[in-house]
């Protein structure tokens, strides 16, 4: 089987209508492609930015919302950051998944030092089975077992980024165990099965928990059992002991496009505009990081 080839990859950016007509071996390549660049990178991601000449542009959820990624595409090419960082959930509920997440994995193949994308709570069997990436993705190909493909791309994906040792990025947020960085610190994302056993509890917090603002310390969530609140006391030990000072997060929905905690030092981002239709609407944020300071964005549509 040939290789995928560049061209081919950015016509699909370019017409992403492409994409529907894909067959399943050309969709295989893709994943090939990007499982293979990413086994040799880190869960634990760790970069270091010029902070007044680079900017790094960071993502919250997309959810299947093409209109809201092309748009986000079409202003990271405009300004050319350094670094873009997905904070996972390309996939599920919205009308265009297959194709956001197409276009995520291409992006990252035709710019691998560029582009990264984190692990959401969305990527997984079970998330994919109950909203709907699953049955999208088994009309189109009618086999079940061509979805463990999809999977072994989850698999290798990255579980938090940190910039300039003081900006944290994650899906959902801090996970109980205040020394997680140390532990996922130098591990591989092709080792992840064999890490996920022993820390699996901590990896799951991260892609679930979520920031309260009432609270101090962890309480349980609504979300599941296992998955936490977390309070600004236990947010702030985290922060000191892991010498940070912002939080980057998604995973929740705000009317307002994205949300402060804690004195500033955690942004809650959301990329996917009016994600519960037009009788609800949100704007799509997205962050910009310069000069090691995190500035919200509005995407006007
Ligand atoms: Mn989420």
């Amino acid at each position: 089987m040939n290789p995928i080839n560049n061209s081919l990859l950015n016509d699909l950016i370019n017409k992403p209508q492409r994409i529907a007509k894909l067959n399943f071996d050309s969709i295989t390549k893709i994943l090939d492609r990007f499982i293979d660049i990413l086994k040799e990178e880190n869960l634990f991601l760790e970069f270091s930015v010029n902070e007044q000449t680079e900017e790094v542009y960071v993502i919250g959820d997309i959810h299947g919302n093409l209109d809201t990624l092309l748009k986000l595409i079409e202003i990271i090419n405009m300004n050319n950051p350094s670094l873009v960082i997905f904070l996972g959930d390309i996939v599920d509920r919205g009308p265009k998944q297959l194709e956001c997440l197409l276009i995520v994995l291409a992006l990252k193949i035709l710019f691998p030092s560029k582009y990264f994308i984190l692990r959401g709570n969305h990527e997984t069997l079970e998330m994919n089975q109950y909203y709907g990436f699953f049955q999208d993705f088994i009309s189109r190909f009618n086999d079940q077992s061509k979805f463990n493909k999809i999977l072994s791309v989850y698999n290798v994906l990255s579980i938090c980024a940190l910039i300039n040792k003081t900006i944290l990025c994650l899906h959902g947020g801090i996970p109980q165990d205040i020394d997680i960085l140390k532990k996922l610190k130098g591990k591989k994302c092709k080792d992840f099965s064999t890490i996920f056993q022993s820390i699996s509890q901590s990896i799951y917090q991260i892609m679930w928990n979520d920031p309260k603002s009432e609270l101090k310390g962890f309480s349980d969530s609504f979300r599941g059992p296992g998955i936490k609140f977390f309070g600004i006391e236990v947010f702030g030990k985290f922060m000191e002991a892991n010498s940070l000072k912002y939080l980057i997060r998604a995973h929740e929905c705000f009317p307002e496009g994205y949300r402060w905690f804690f004195n500033k030092k955690l942004l809650s981002i959301f990329s996917s505009a009016n994600y519960r239709g037009n009788f609800s609407p949100n704007p799509a944020s997205y962050v910009i990081i310069k000069n090691n300071e995190v500035i919200p964005k509005l995407l006007k549509i």
